[in-house]
């Protein structure tokens, strides 16, 4: 920083230490952040969405570790350094800008702001993954899958619980999530009475559930496992209990588990109304 009234004594160069040390500690913390903690970081990849959220935690961690070793290591060589010695209590240098700076400063925070902006609209366009992310019915771009391939499960909040209709079965019903592992999912996620939140941190899905409403939400798994199912959105008196855990499971064990749920009769449609693209609550269903 430019100071007036600099005295004639040899000031030492800070900027050029304080930039010595945060490159020595960012050269070694990136790495870290992106081959140690970054297959630790959430939601894991049992699904291909997931992993590119946890792809994009990583990238955005090691993005911000920088910025953040910069703060701290300008805060750390303030206290040593420029910290006030002997009893008089003295001003520190006015300073009045530094051009420099401010322009990398410009230039730097655009940048990493354009270039996101770059990434993500990329990966949601051109994505084979397609970008049905539980926005609405119409998701910004389907996925690459060959057409047909493609299991549809309807997911509906309903207080308080979750249940599971798959029309390609006959609209079988059931009170438990199993999803075959070698098949692209296309979730439907609606609600009977509230507002509710389908949250299936694993698979790295939550989408709004919400009466009259389709959202899509496209799954594709990668590897067999369990994972858990909550509600995210506060629904009522027993929202917490909202809580299950679902399989992802081989595509034979997943025929097997549906064939068993057709032939159980497990159909709950005393209680649901019949299989449709939306619900709406009592009172409208009523009125017709
Ligand atoms: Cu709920």
């Amino acid at each position: 920083m430019s100071a007036v009234g600099a005295p004639t004594a040899r000031v030492p160069r800070h900027g050029r230490r304080i930039f010595a040390i945060w490159l020595v500690c960012t050269a070694a913390a990136v790495p870290l952040i992106v081959y140690v903690l970054g297959p630790h970081l959430p939601p894991g990849r049992m699904t291909s969405e997931a992993g590119a959220q946890t792809d994009a935690n990583t990238v955005m961690t090691a993005l911000v570790a920088p910025i953040v070793l910069l703060i701290w290591i300008c805060v750390a060589y303030s206290l040593v350094v420029f910290r006030a010695r002997g009893a008089a209590i003295e001003d520190g240098r006015p300073i009045f800008g530094h051009a420099p700076t401010q322009t990398l400063w410009i230039l730097m925070t655009t940048a990493i702001v354009l270039g996101l902006a770059a990434w993500g609209s990329y990966t949601l366009i051109a994505s084979s993954d397609g970008a049905g992310g539980g926005q609405g019915p119409n998701p910004v771009a389907l996925p690459s899958d060959p057409p047909g391939d493609t299991l549809q499960v309807q997911v509906i909040g309903q207080q308080w619980n979750w249940t599971y209709r798959f029309p390609a079965y006959g609209n079988v019903e059931t009170a438990h999530l199993e999803l075959p592992s070698s098949t692209p999912i296309e979730l439907h996620v609606t609600s009977l009475d509230v507002t509710h939140s389908f949250w299936a941190y694993e698979l790295g899905v939550k989408a709004d559930a919400v009466p009259g409403v389709d959202n899509i939400v496209f799954v594709h798994p990668r590897r067999a496992g369990s994972f858990s199912i909550r509600c995210a959105e506060l629904c009522g008196l027993w929202h917490g209990h909202m809580f299950q855990t679902g399989q992802i499971v081989s595509g034979d064990r997943f025929k097997a588990w549906i064939a068993q749920q057709q032939a159980a009769g497990k159909l709950n449609h005393k209680y649901l109304p019949p299989y449709g693209r939306t619900y709406f609550p009592d009172p409208t269903r009523r009125a017709g």
